[in-house]
């Protein structure tokens, strides 16, 4: 495959309709807090693992989580691997969650919960807490992870960073944003939470 940037990686991805089967943002349940649950538990597995332990949990709220035994929480979410770690790491931040915001709905607020307030949690890492900003909080963030990087890599990139990756595929979106609104309706976050769905399901065939 051959880009000279993000919007036309965009544009060769379009035309394969890798998502006529997602939902509209192409992770399952969009601005829910079962997206913060699914974006820690996919670390270090793949995503059918996660709906294995996802459908155990029967769609927990923060409440269910901050209330449910650490050890039953472990034994539901098996499927995913690093199930102690995980249960241990989904309590604490639901727990500073509850300190710092309140509840679920508040910490989504555009001015609440930051890149930063995510990146000082135990166990959130970049992919991580943008899946969160991205998918739970709406934000206009693009998650870029190791199929990004792969990809990208065939074509003949490297990148230094997580960030430096990130910010080349927003930025070919931006600036052809005038060509492409219209199939996004005019929503940016659409088209970024598409773009990487769209990735991962090309590097998953
Ligand atoms: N690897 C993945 C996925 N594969 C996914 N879906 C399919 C829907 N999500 C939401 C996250 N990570």
């Amino acid at each position: 495959m051959e880009f000279s940037n993000s919007y036309e990686l965009l544009m060769i991805l379009r035309e394969k309709n890798l998502l006529l089967n997602s939902p509209k943002y192409w992770w399952p349940n969009y601005g829910s807090f079962e997206v913060v649950v699914g974006a820690i538990l996919t670390q270090n597995t793949k995503w059918e693992n996660v709906q294995k332990a996802l459908k155990n949990l029967n769609n927990l709220s923060l409440k269910d989580i901050l209330e449910i035994d650490e050890i039953y929480l472990a034994e539901l979410i098996k499927p995913v691997g690093f199930y102690n770690q995980k249960a241990k790491r989904l309590k604490l931040l639901a727990k500073n969650i509850l300190k710092d915001f309140g509840d679920f709905e508040n910490f989504k607020e555009k001015e609440n919960v930051s890149r930063e307030w995510l990146l000082a949690q135990k166990g959130v890492g970049f992919e991580t807490a943008d899946s969160i900003l991205c998918y739970a909080c709406g934000r206009e963030i693009m998650v870029v992870d190791a199929y990004t990087k792969r990809l990208t890599k065939k074509a003949g990139y490297e990148f230094e960073s997580y960030d430096e990756l990130r910010e080349w595929c927003e930025r070919g979106v931006i600036e052809n944003w005038g060509k492409i609104a219209d199939f996004y309706e005019n929503d940016l976050n659409l088209c970024f939470a598409r773009f990487h769905g769209k990735i991962v399901e090309y590097m998953k065939r």
